[in-house]
């Protein structure tokens, strides 16, 4: 079925000059690119997309480092495009990505992961709107 995800390149993987290589791994997949822009995030709409992160000990840091630069944000779709996406991305922490993810391949540690990917189909709808809806 086809899906729209929403997908972020964080501060440290644009700063690194990876947006061309990580972009590259979505086309690969098959998956389209059906928006996309460069922007740096305030506070507000951090806050916002971790909203469920609130309270925990590495919430502060999370929402200092997503807004310390610009961040690539992107709607993304295909078959399946959320839990692909996911895949392709790699578990959370790129220490333990396995090579072969974009966290594995492009990143050291899990305060600069490299990517942000909404991890249900609600989480995107809600993602998308917050980042390219009215609501923004
Ligand atoms: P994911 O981004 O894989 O969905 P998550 O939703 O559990 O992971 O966490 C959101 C982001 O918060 C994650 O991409 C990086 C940061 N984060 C998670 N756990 C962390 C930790 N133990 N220390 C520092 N940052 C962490
Ligand atoms: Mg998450």
């Amino acid at each position: 079925m086809t899906e729209q995800t929403y997908i972020m390149i964080k501060p440290d993987a644009v700063a690194k000059g990876q947006i061309g290589r990580i972009i590259s791994r979505f086309e690969d997949a098959g998956l389209r690119i059906e928006r996309m822009e460069l922007d740096t995030l305030t506070p507000e709409h951090a806050a916002k997309n971790y909203a469920e992160h609130e309270g925990k000990p590495f919430y502060d840091g999370l929402i200092d480092y997503i807004t310390s630069g610009p961040v690539v944000k992107m709607v993304i779709s295909g078959p399946n495009a959320v839990a692909v996406s996911r895949k392709l991305m790699g578990p959370t922490d790129p220490a333990t990505a396995p090579p072969g993810t974009i966290r594995g391949d492009f990143g050291l540690t899990v305060d600069a992961n490299v990517i942000h990917g909404s991890d249900s189909i609600e989480s995107a709808q809600r993602e998308v709107d917050i980042f390219f809806g009215n609501s923004q």
